[in-house]
This record gives structure tokens, C-alpha cells and sequence, in this order.
């Protein structure tokens, strides 16, 4: 992995990954940490993120692809921990798209019937 990879000193979610700012923490991995979402949009709203710095799916996909899988079977141990069997996935890309926060987040979103198509 590129030393650029490693942390943003700039980056939110680098914070909390360091403890820098607080989060609820509820999962963690080698490679990723979960904590709660700030503004839940579901009972259980939750972001799964890698500890290294990308700014979205696609960069860590192609960076560290160990990771990008680690997010997908922390963000279902997440969900299975809580008791849903049920749940959205979502990587938001692009500001165009919803992005706000530029490091790699999975929403874990569950426990209330969820639309489609997405707002
Ligand atoms: O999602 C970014 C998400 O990050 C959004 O749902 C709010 C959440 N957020 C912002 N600040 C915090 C802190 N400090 N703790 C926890 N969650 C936070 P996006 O897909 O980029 O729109």
C-alpha cells in the first residue's frame, strides 16, 4: 500500500479510526473499524470503513483489495450481530451522488422497511 494510503491528517474518519474524535465503535477488524452513524437514517445505521485512507469504493477496490472484502464481512457481521437478516448496503461515490465524507464509508442500514429507488 502507498504511504499516501496510510491516513489523511485532514480526514474525519481517519480521526475516529485513530481515536482522535469520538465515535460508537461496534465492530472492528484488522482492516476496517464500524462505528455508528451520526445522523441514523434506520434504527441500525452504522459505517463500515477501512483503516487506510481512500476516498471511495473504487480507489480501495483497486489500492488494497483485502480490505475492500473485509468491509463487505464486517458490514453482514454488523448486521447479524444486531439481529437483522435484512439490510442495505450503500457506498455513495461522487458528491453527485451523496458523497459528503471523502474516506471510504459502507452504510449498513436496518430494522425499518427500506424503499426503492433511493432518494
Ligand atoms: O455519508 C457520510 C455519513 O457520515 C453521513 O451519513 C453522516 C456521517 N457522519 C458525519 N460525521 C460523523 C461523525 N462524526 N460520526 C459518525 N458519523 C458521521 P456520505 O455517504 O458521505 O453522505
Amino acid at each position: 500500500m502507498e504511504a499516501t494510503h496510510q491516513s489523511d491528517p485532514a480526514c474525519l474518519f481517519c480521526k475516529i479510526v485513530a481515536g482522535e474524535v469520538p465515535g460508537e465503535v461496534v465492530h472492528v477488524t484488522e482492516r476496517t473499524v464500524a462505528f455508528r452513524d451520526i445522523n441514523g437514517q434506520a434504527p441500525t445505521h452504522v459505517l463500515v470503513v477501512p483503516r487506510a485512507h481512500y476516498e471511495n469504493a473504487a480507489a480501495l477496490a483497486a489500492g488494497d483489495p483485502e480490505a475492500a472484502a473485509e468491509l463487505l464481512t464486517s458490514a453482514a457481521a454488523v448486521a447479524t450481530a444486531e439481529g437483522h437478516d435484512d439490510y442495505r448496503l450503500v457506498f455513495n461515490t461522487g458528491a453527485g451522488a451523496g458523497q459528503t465524507v471523502f474516506h471510504t464509508h459502507l452504510h449498513v442500514l436496518a430494522g425499518r422497511a427500506l424503499t426503492w429507488p433511493p432518494g
